[in-house]
């Protein structure tokens, strides 16, 4: 199966943001950031920089029309700082000249001074300061306090997880051109186009009807873009609705590592406790979330921490407590798996540890409590349709575990340098927004008069797939050729109100609204057919291969020739159809409730070996067998697990974002911060996709695939470090992630 994008990407004809044609008279901007951490600002000196030849204007906070503020979901950050500046990389002024070189060379020119303040870069310290954004967040069942006593072993521990650069392909950016009227249109790279048109119209004081936005395609988003496009967007059309020009403004690649948030990096206290048996009894974490400067997402990101605190386990006593800490850093954002992967990592760590104690092998306690039908989560929903057992059972089965361990053990006997390890991660991943409301989508059918067709939905397509998954469902229900179908642009004057393309539900909601408003036609068409050959209203009309169909028989009319046929006869053509995920709540007062339309399983396993004189190691294979439903685009199901894999095992071993003690990054470029590349991807992949799966709650009973793939990466975390343990069993290594080939060295010999 071609992706929908595959021809115009290969030729390079694909458009991205930053290749749309502007208009003559077009201002390009370069934004001006903080260069600390923490601070008063004392003054800003914009002179020298507004006189540079070609500048035409500099933004500051002063300009902003409406209310300074884009606080998604917390009113607590402005577009451009005022009086304070909290993270290095803040945004202070927006620099618009006749093109980008001079706008970058003015930006040198502006002075600041600041009164500098001490920064907080650390999560525990936060929190030791009172600098929670919310109160604490307790998800628990059962009483852990109780279950204690009821323990045969208990173990403790702390675990660390670390941030993540997006690294999108395309960097953050977005295009604003005012239009009639005092209104304002912009072409953006957002995952959110209602976000992003919610929150200009705030900074510029407008209606939305005011602001249109319109996308594309991005370059990849991977979460980063699900919240923070919109300061880009909000910084263009502030800066078009001033100058009355259009006005681009992408990051440079530097500028956007700099100045964005990344995954939440992680600390966190754990205690488990299980029986003689291996039975988990009781499971206590306290997480430290480093949320950075302002909300953003970390308060819902905490709470998919606090729904996966148990991973793919049922534990009958839990008590999860969730601190979301304000520190001096970007403010971290959404990235695929959204708190879960944290959680996931610390629930693994406890049971690592625990089984160590106990003299087994992780999987054996793994194993042992893995969820079943109907098991109940912390939070009061039920595991129903539960994966977790067949996914592993197969993996095991059919990756032939008994002699993968007895191969690693065998190796490692006879080699004293290099070490191999192995490690199962299974996985649990609750599929829905966790803020019920988002669930919902809408679609727009055109078909025109020569019977080719145009949707309009919420979904952004970023590499996913989301349009060609659309096309499929329109393709199946009208049952025509894909060519006759395009997907449009993301518009939000012609689908409103929607939900970021996020949570890995884009095409599930977006695909079961794109086949209700198909099915609305197609039933329009079906009467319209009844009425024009004066069939009864029970004959079974049926669509096929471009020809219409009663009774099975073919009734000598095309596709063409029955739109045109309805065309004449003034039939609509067009539906919109809304899709809102039935079923599901959450009260958040009590932390008990349905949150999620359904749960995605798996099971991988992991090999690697070990260098353990240089602390060097290759990730031999990853094989999982994935819970995918009924997958109807197998390809690009397949090409989501693998990618997420990759992206997995990148935080877990070699990405390390680091910000020194004054809050600046030093891993701000690609010489500097390392993500995966051929050499170190798995030497093997093997996605087998579970049998006999079935989902009505996902579109044509497929299950979303976006993001659950990833943390099959946690395995290879613990992989390496069984390999370590076999090179130096006494030692006892810390949960602290990333495991690179540094900290891999250093924990062996030090
Ligand atoms: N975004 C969001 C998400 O707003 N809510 C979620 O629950 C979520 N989950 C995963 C990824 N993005
Ligand atoms: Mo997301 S982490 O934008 O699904």
């Amino acid at each position: 199966m071609k992706n929908y994008d595959t021809t115009r990407h290969v030729r390079g004809e694909s458009l991205f943001a930053d290749d749309f044609l502007v208009p003559e008279g077009t201002l390009f901007a370069s934004v001006f950031a903080a260069s600390i951490a923490h601070g008063k600002i004392l003054s800003i000196d914009i002179s020298e920089a507004e006189k540079f030849s070609g500048v035409k204007k500099i933004i500051t906070s002063k300009d902003i029309p409406g209310q300074n503020q884009i606080g998604g979901i917390i009113q607590d950050e402005p577009l451009l700082a005022e009086n304070e500046v909290h993270y290095c990389g803040q945004p202070v002024a927006v620099v618009l000249a006749e093109n980008l070189l001079i706008a970058r060379e003015a930006k040198k020119k502006i002075r600041i001074a600041y009164e500098t303040l001490a920064p907080i870069t650390d999560a525990r310290e936060a929190y030791a300061k009172g600098m929670l954004i919310i109160p604490p967040r307790i998800f628990s069942n059962g009483n852990v306090d109780e279950a204690w006593k009821q323990c045969d072993v208990v173990v403790d521990g702390t675990i660390e997880t670390g941030a993540q650069e997006h690294l999108y392909l395309e960097t953050q950016g977005a295009i604003a051109f005012p239009t009639e009227g005092n209104g304002i249109k912009i072409i953006s790279s957002t995952q959110g186009p209602t976000a992003t048109q919610r929150a200009v119209g705030k900074v510029l004081g407008l209606p939305m009807h005011q602001v249109e936005v319109d996308v594309m395609r991005l370059g990849g988003g991977f979460g980063g873009k699900e919240d923070q496009a919109n300061a880009w967007a909000a910084m263009a059309a502030v800066s078009a609705f001033v100058t009355k020009k259009p006005v681009k403004l992408i990051l440079p690649r530097q500028e956007d590592m700099r100045m964005t948030g990344k995954r939440h990096p992680y600390s966190a206290d754990f205690k488990i406790g299980l029986s003689q048996d291996g039975k988990i009894l009781a499971y206590e974490i306290t997480f430290f979330q480093n949320a950075g400067a302002s909300a953003d997402l970390s308060t819902p990101i905490l709470d998919r921490t606090l729904f996966h605190a148990t991973n793919s386990y049922f534990v009958p006593n839990v008590k999860a407590t969730g601190l979301c800490c304000r520190t001096n850093l970007p403010p971290n954002t959404a990235f695929r798996g959204f708190g879960g992967p944290q959680a996931m990592f610390a629930m693994e760590a406890a049971i690592y540890k625990a089984a160590k104690k106990m003299g087994v092998d992780a999987s054996v306690i793994q194993e042992k409590n893995l969820l079943k039908e109907g098991d109940e989560f912390h939070y009061g929903q039920l595991a129903k349709n539960s994966k977790a057992q067949a996914c592993w059972f197969k993996a095991k089965e059919k990756f032939n575990f008994d002699q993968i361990k007895k191969n690693v053990e065998k190796y490692n006997a006879e080699n004293k340098i290099l070490k191999k390890g192995f490690a199962c991660m299974p996985i649990c991943f609750g599929i829905s927004f966790t803020n019920t409301f988002m669930n919902q989508a809408g679609a727009l059918v055109h078909i025109y008069s020569d019977g080719s067709v145009g949707i309009s939905t919420a979904a952004v397509e970023m590499g996913q797939g989301v349009n060609e998954k659309i096309r499929c469902v329109a393709a199946e229900i009208f049952s025509i050729d894909k060519s006759k179908i395009k997907i449009e642009t993301t518009n939000t004057t012609r689908v409103a109100n929607t939900s970021p393309s996020a949570a890995s539900s884009a095409a599930d909601l977006n695909g079961k609204a794109t086949e209700l408003a198909c099915k609305y036609l197609f039933e329009r068409l079906v009467s319209f057919v009844k009425d024009a050959f004066n069939y009864s209203t029970t004959d079974p009309i049926a669509f096929r291969d471009e020809n219409i169909f009663c009774n099975e028989k073919a009734i000598g009319l095309t596709w063409v020739e029955l739109i045109q046929k309805a065309f004449f006869k003034r039939v609509d053509l067009s539906a919109h159809a809304h899709y809102a995920v039935p079923g599901i709540y959450f009260d958040r007062e009590k932390n008990k409730g349905n949150a999620f339309a359904y749960y995605s399983f798996g099971t991988a396993i992991t090999e690697v070996t070990v260098d353990c004189l240089r602390g060097t190691y290759i990730v031999d294979s990853v094989k999982a067998v994935h819970d995918f439903g009924k997958s109807f685009a197998k390809v690009i199901d397949r090409g989501q697990a693998e990618g997420a894999i990759m992206q997995g095992i990148g935080w877990m071993t070699m990405e390390e974002v680091i910000y020194n003690s004054d809050g600046k990054l030093l891993t701000d470029a690609l010489s500097t911060y390392k993500v995966p590349d051929i050499h170190s991807a798995p030497k093997e992949i093997e996605i087998h996709f579970l049998e006999n799966s079935d989902n009505p709650l996902g579109i044509f009973n497929s299950k979303a695939i976006g993001e659950p793939p990833l943390m099959y990466g946690i395995g290879t975390f613990f992989a390496l470090q069984n390999a370590m343990k076999s090179f130096r069993p006494e030692k006892e290594f810390q949960f602290s992630a990333p495991l690179t080939p540094e900290k891999v060295l250093l924990s062996l010999y030090y």
